[in-house]
C-alpha cells in the first residue's frame, strides 16, 4: 500500500497516529507490519524519525479531538477543520477494522473444541493496526450506524466485533460478489433481531437431540465394543444441525430432502434423523442381512445403506431419502443432485425450492476429492442446477491418520467451495446452540437465492477412525485432550443447567430415559426379522426384478408416427436462419425419410427419441457438446445463423409430446454422470443418456461406472436405465481418440448387472433405445457408439427397420446376397462394431463368397441362444473372432470362453475360435495412421484368409 506513496502529501494528511503507531510496531519488528509499509519504513531510513515526528503532527490537533465530550464528535468532527479531519480519520480507521472483522473475524474465532491451535491474535484484528492506542477505548467514535450504532467507543465497537465475528461461529462472506447475497448474510450476523436465542423448549429440544446422538453411539460401543460403525462421537452436533435444517427448511416450503453423506456418523443419522427402527439396525449389527431372504442382491456393509422416509415437521409432511453410497468419499454428491433435479421435475418445482440436496462431508475428503469441485461446478449451470445445495463438513480435524496439514493446502477444509462464491459458515460443533443457528441460516439463503452453502462444522474424533482402531499411534496429543475433553452433549447440560435452563437431574434423566428405550429395542431385536425391501416403491411402483430370457419389449413404431416425427425432424420456423450446411443436411434427412430409405445413425436416433417423445416419455441426453453432437452428426438443437436463436425439433413433434433436454455439459465425466445415474434412480419413466466427448473419456467417471452402475442394484437394490453413449473404434485418431474401453464394460458384467452392446446399424441403434423404457425394468445400457459409420455409406437403415413388427436383435445375420449356401461356407467371422463393415467391404473387393460374418449387437448379456442357433447352420466352418482393438482389450477375452461354450454345446467341429485382431497393446490404438492402416489390413486379411 506505501508503494509509490507520494510522502508529502501522505504525511501533511491527518494519518499521523496511525502512521507512528506502525512505525514502532516496525522498529520493534519489521515483520508486524505489511510488507508496503515494511518497505516505506525501510526506504525512509535515518530520515524515519523525523517523519514520525512530522507524522505525530501539532500537539494541538490531538489534544482537541482528545478533548471532545460523548456524542459531541460528529458535530464537532463536522464543525471543525483539523479536529474534524481527525475525527473523520478516526470514523474511517474504525470503520476500516469494522470491514477487516467481517473479513478476517473468523480467524480468531472460537471454533475448535480441542483449542488445538492458538487463534487468539491476528494483527489485523488488533485496534492498533488502526492507528488507535490503549488510550483511545474509551473514546467516542462516529460510526453512522456501521454495526447498528450512529457512535460508539473503540471499546465498544472492539467488544462487538469480537462477539459477533470472533465468538464460536466464523463467517466467510466477503468473496461475495454479489451485493444482496453479501448484505443479506452480513444482516443476518449483525443484527441484533437475528441473533440465536432459544427459547427454553428450544433448548430442550437441543438437549433432547444431542442425547439422542451421543446415547445411540455410547450404546453401540457398549454393546458391541470394538465393532466398525464410524461413529458420530465428537460431532454428536451434526443432528441438531440436521434437525433445524429439515424443520426450517420445511417452513420454507421443503418437502422434500435428499441427502448424501459419508460413513461418519451414518448410522446415527439413519436412525435419528432417517428414523430407521432401532430393531433392524441392531439385527443388522447381529449379522442378519438387511433385505429379506428372498430379495436378490449381495447387500452391502450397514454404513453404507440409504433409506427413506417420510416425517412431519410442525404438522407439514417432509420426505427424506438418504441415498446409499459405496465407500468412495464424495462419490454420491453429483448422484444426490441427480435425484433432486429429477424430482424437482416431478414436482414442477421450477423454483427449485420444495425439493432441496444436503450433502454431508469429512473434511479431509471435501478438500482432497475433484468431484466436490465438479459438482460446485455444475451447481448454477442451466442443465443441472438444484437450487443450492446445503453442504456439511463434519471438520473433525483429521482423515483417517492424516493431519489438515498434509490433506490440503488451504486453510479451511471450505475453500473449495469459494469457486462458486458460497457463504462458508466456521461453527463450533461444541455449541449445539450455535450450530442450529447457522443451520438456519444455510437453509434460508439457500431458499432465498437458490445457491449453495457450507457448514463447516469444527469437532473432533471420540475414537480412532474406526472403533477398533488406535488413533495415538499418530495423534498422541490431540487424542490425550480428547480423552480429557467432555462430550458436547454434557458441555451443553452443563452449560443449561449453570444458565438455569434446565437442571442437571432433568438431563441426565433424559440420557437414562433414552438409554433404557434402546435397551428394550435391542431386546426386541433378537426375534427381528426383515420383511421388506424398500424397493420398487413409488415411481418404481410396477417394476419387477429382470427376469427371463425374451427382453425385446414392443419396440416398433407405426409408419404415421414415424412419419410425424419425421416432419417435425426436418422442419424449422420459416424465418429461421439455418447454416447451409445443416440445411443440406434437413434437406437429405428429408428425402431419407420420405423415400424410406438410407436412414442414417443420428436420425434413427432422432426416430427413437421422437417416438418416445410422442408417448408420452421424456428424453434428457447429456455430455459435452451433445447438442450439435461431437460429429457434427446431430444437430438436436438449431442455431440461427443471425441471432444465435435456438429451435430443437425435438420439441416440436405434436402439442402433447413429453420434453427433449439436451445438455452441453460441463466438461467434466465423472459428476455429470453421476448426476445422469442419480437423475435415473428417481425417473424410472424417462430414458436419460450420457454421452462421452469420445468413449476414451469415460474412464474419468470410473468410480460411477464401478460402484453405481454395475453394482447398485446387487448392493442396494437401486435400478437404473442409465444409457451411456460411449464414441468408440480405431480410425486412426490415436491412442485417446479410439477406445472406449469395451473390456472394461465387459469385465464387470455378471448377474445380469447390466447391457453392454455395440450396434452396427441405426435400426439398431433405434430399438435398443426404445427397449430402454419398452420394459417392466431397468439396467444400465453401456454402448460402444459408431464415429466415420456416422456418415458411412452402408450403415444406414431402411424405414421399414423401424416400422411395425420390427425389434432389436442381439445378433445380425450378413448382410450379403452374394455368398454361398451354408453348407459351402468355410469360415464364419464373429465379430461386433464398425470393424463389420472393415470386413465386408474387404471380402467385396476380394470376391470371397464363402466367408460368413456375424455381428454381436449385443455383448452382454451374452446372446448364446442366438448364437447357437446360428453357429449349428455352418458345422464345419472354421470359426473366427475378428476385432480391431488389441488382444488384451476389446471383448475377445470376454467372447472367447462364450463361443467355445456354444461351439461345445453344439459338437461344432470348430471347437474353439481363432483370434484376428490387433496384438497385444500397451496404448490401445498407435499413435501413427499408417501404422493403424497396417494393422488394420491385417487384421481383416486374417479373418478373411482362410
Ligand atoms: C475415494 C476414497 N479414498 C480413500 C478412502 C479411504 N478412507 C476412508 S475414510 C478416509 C478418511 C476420511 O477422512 P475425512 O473425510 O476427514 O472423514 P472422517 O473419517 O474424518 O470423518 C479415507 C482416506 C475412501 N473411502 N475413499
Amino acid at each position: 500500500m506505501a508503494n509509490g506513496v507520494d510522502k508529502a502529501s501522505f504525511l501533511s494528511g491527518a494519518s499521523g497516529a496511525f502512521i507512528e503507531n506502525l512505525h514502532a510496531r516496525f522498529k520493534e519488528n519489521p515483520q508486524a507490519v505489511d510488507f508496503g509499509w515494511q518497505q516505506f519504513f525501510a526506504e525512509l531510513g535515518d530520515e524515519a524519525e523525523a517523519v514520525e515526528a512530522e507524522a505525530r503532527g501539532p500537539s494541538w490537533g490531538r489534544q482537541g479531538l482528545f478533548a471532545l465530550e460523548d456524542g459531541e464528535l460528529p458535530a464537532r468532527a463536522a464543525a471543525t477543520g483539523l479536529e474534524g479531519r481527525a475525527a473523520t480519520l478516526d470514523s474511517i480507521r474504525a470503520i476500516m477494522m469494522v470491514r477487516v472483522y467481517r473479513v478476517r473475524g473468523h480467524l480468531i474465532a472460537d471454533l475448535d473444541p480441542l483449542g488445538l491451535e492458538a487463534r487468539e491474535y491476528h494483527p489485523e484484528l488488533d485496534y492498533r493496526n488502526y492507528g488507535f492506542t490503549e488510550a483511545d477505548l474509551d473514546r467516542p467514535i462516529f460510526i453512522d450506524y456501521v454495526l447498528g450504532l450512529e457512535t460508539a467507543t473503540l471499546r465498544e465497537i472492539v467488544e462487538i466485533l469480537r462477539r459477533t465475528y470472533c465468538g464460536t461461529v466464523g463467517y466467510e462472506f466477503m468473496h461475495i460478489q454479489d451485493p444482496d447475497q453479501k448484505s443479506w448474510i452480513q444482516m443476518r450476523i449483525e443484527n441484533q433481531e437475528y441473533q440465536a436465542n432459544f427459547t427454553s423448549e428450544g433448548k430442550h429440544k437441543i438437549l433432547r437431540q444431542m442425547t439422542v446422538a451421543e446415547g445411540f453411539e455410547r450404546f453401540l460401543h457398549l454393546k458391541y465394543p470394538g465393532t466398525k460403525r464410524f461413529g458420530l462421537d465428537g460431532s454428536e452436533s451434526l443432528i441438531p444441525a440436521l434437525e433445524a435444517i429439515i424443520r426450517r427448511g420445511s417452513q420454507l416450503g421443503v418437502v422434500d430432502i435428499e441427502l448424501g453423506m459419508p460413513h461418519r456418523g451414518r448410522l446415527n443419522v439413519l436412525a435419528s434423523i432417517m428414523h430407521k427402527s432401532y430393531t433392524a439396525m441392531f439385527s443388522e449389527f447381529e449379522g442378519v442381512p438387511a433385505n429379506p431372504d428372498d430379495v436378490q442382491g449381495s447387500g452391502d456393509v450397514k454404513y453404507h445403506l440409504g433409506t427413506s422416509s417420510d416425517r412431519e415437521s410442525d404438522g407439514a409432511p417432509v420426505h427424506l431419502s438418504l441415498s446409499p453410497n459405496p465407500s468412495h468419499l464424495e462419490a454420491v454428491d453429483p448422484v444426490v443432485l441427480g435425484k433432486t433435479r429429477a424430482k424437482q421435475g416431478q414436482l414442477a418445482d421450477d423454483e427449485r425450492r420444495q425439493v432441496m440436496s444436503v450433502l454431508m462431508h469429512g473434511d479431509a475428503a471435501f478438500a482432497g476429492q475433484g468431484l466436490v469441485a465438479e459438482c460446485f461446478g455444475l451447481s448454477q449451470l442451466h442443465g443441472y442446477r438444484t437450487g443450492g445445495t446445503i453442504h456439511i463438513i463434519v471438520n473433525n480435524q483429521i482423515g483417517f491418520t492424516t493431519a489438515p496439514q498434509y490433506s490440503r493446502s488451504s486453510p479451511y477444509p471450505s475453500d473449495v467451495a469459494k469457486m462458486v462464491q458460497a457463504p462458508i459458515l466456521h461453527v463450533n460443533g461444541d455449541d449445539p446452540e450455535s450450530v442450529v443457528h447457522v443451520a438456519r441460516i444455510a437453509t434460508e439463503f439457500r431458499q432465498e437465492f437458490g445457491e449453495d452453502v457450507v457448514i463447516d462444522m469444527f469437532c473432533y474424533r471420540r475414537h480412532g477412525h474406526n472403533e477398533g482402531d488406535e488413533p495415538a499411534f499418530t495423534q498422541p496429543i490431540m487424542y490425550r485432550k480428547i480423552a480429557q475433553h467432555p462430550s458436547s452433549r454434557q458441555i451443553y447440560a452443563r452449560r443449561l443447567a449453570e444458565e438455569g435452563s434446565i437442571p442437571e437431574a432433568q438431563s441426565e434423566a433424559m440420557v437414562k430415559e433414552y438409554h433404557d428405550h434402546l435397551q428394550q429395542e435391542f431386546d426386541a431385536a433378537k426375534s427381528y426379522k426383515p420383511n421388506k425391501a424398500d424397493w420398487l416403491e413409488g415411481r418404481w411402483t410396477g417394476f419387477t426384478a429382470a427376469h427371463g430370457e425374451i427382453r425385446r419389449g414392443r419396440t416398433d413404431v407405426g409408419k404415421n408416427a414415424l412419419a410425424t416425427v419425421g416432419k417435425a425432424l426436418t422442419q424449422v420456423p420459416e424465418d429461421f436462419n439455418l447454416h447451409r450446411t445443416v440445411r443440406r443436411l434437413l434437406k437429405t434427412k428429408r428425402e431419407n425419410l420420405e423415400s424410406g430409405s438410407g436412414i442414417d445413425w443420428s436420425t434413427g436416433e432422432a426416430l427413437a427419441f421422437g417416438n418416445l417423445l410422442m408417448e408420452g416419455v421424456p428424453v434428457r441426453l447429456s455430455g459435452q457438446d451433445s447438442g450439435r453432437g461431437t460429429f457434427s452428426q446431430r444437430h438436436a438443437v438449431l442455431t440461427d445463423q443471425t441471432n444465435e436463436q435456438k429451435y430443437v425439433p425435438l420439441n416440436h413433434i405434436a402439442p402433447r409430446q413429453a420434453k427433449f433436454e439436451v445438455i452441453d455439459s460441463m466438461l467434466s465425466e465423472a459428476a455429470v454422470l453421476g448426476f445422469e445415474y442419480g437423475y435415473t434412480l428417481a425417473e424410472p419413466q424417462a430414458l436419460v443418456l450420457w454421452e462421452a466427448q469420445f468413449g476414451d473419456f469415460a474412464n474419468g467417471a470410473q468410480v460411477i461406472i464401478d460402484q453405481f452402475l454395475a453394482s447398485g442394484e446387487t448392493k442396494w437394490l437401486r435400478m437404473s436405465g442409465l444409457v451411456m453413449l460411449l464414441p468408440h473404434g480405431q480410425e486412426g485418431q490415436g491412442p485417446e481418440h479410439s477406445s472406449a474401453r469395451l473390456e472394461r464394460y465387459l469385465q464387470i458384467c455378471a448377474e445380469d448387472n447390466m447391457q453392454v452392446a455395440n450396434c452396427t446399424t441405426p435400426a439398431s441403434y433405434f430399438h435398443i433405445l426404445r427397449r430402454q423404457i419398452h420394459r417392466d425394468f431397468r439396467k444400465p445400457l453401456i454402448l460402444m457408439t459408431p464415429k466415420s459409420l456416422l456418415r458411412h455409406r452402408q450403415a444406414v437403415s431402411p424405414l421399414s427397420d423401424f416400422g411395425l413388427g420390427s425389434s432389436f436383435h442381439r445378433v445380425l445375420w450378413d448382410g450379403s446376397p452374394d455368398l454361398k449356401a451354408d453348407a459351402k461356407i468355410r469360415r464364419v467371422v464373429l465379430c461386433s462394431g464398425k470393424v463389420y463393415y472393415d470386413l465386408y467391404a474387404e471380402r467385396e473387393a476380394r470376391g470371397i463368397d464363402n466367408v460368413y460374418i456375424f455381428r454381436l449387437e449385443q455383448l452382454y448379456p451374452f446372446p448364446d441362444k442366438a448364437l447357437t442357433e446360428e453357429l449349428a447352420r455352418f458345422p464345419k466352418a472354421s470359426v473366427v473372432w475378428c476385432q480391431e482393438e488389441p488382444q488384451n482389450m476389446g471383448a475377445w477375452n470376454f467372447v472367447d470362453r462364450r463361443i467355445e461354450a456354444v461351439l461345445a454345446g453344439i459338437k461344432h467341429a470348430a471347437g474353439r475360435p481363432i483370434y484376428a485382431g490387433r496384438p497385444e497393446m500397451s496404448a490401445p490404438a498407435p499413435g501413427t495412421i499408417k501404422l493403424h492402416n497396417q494393422q488394420q489390413q491385417s487384421l481383416v486379411d486374417a479373418a478373411l484368409v482362410i
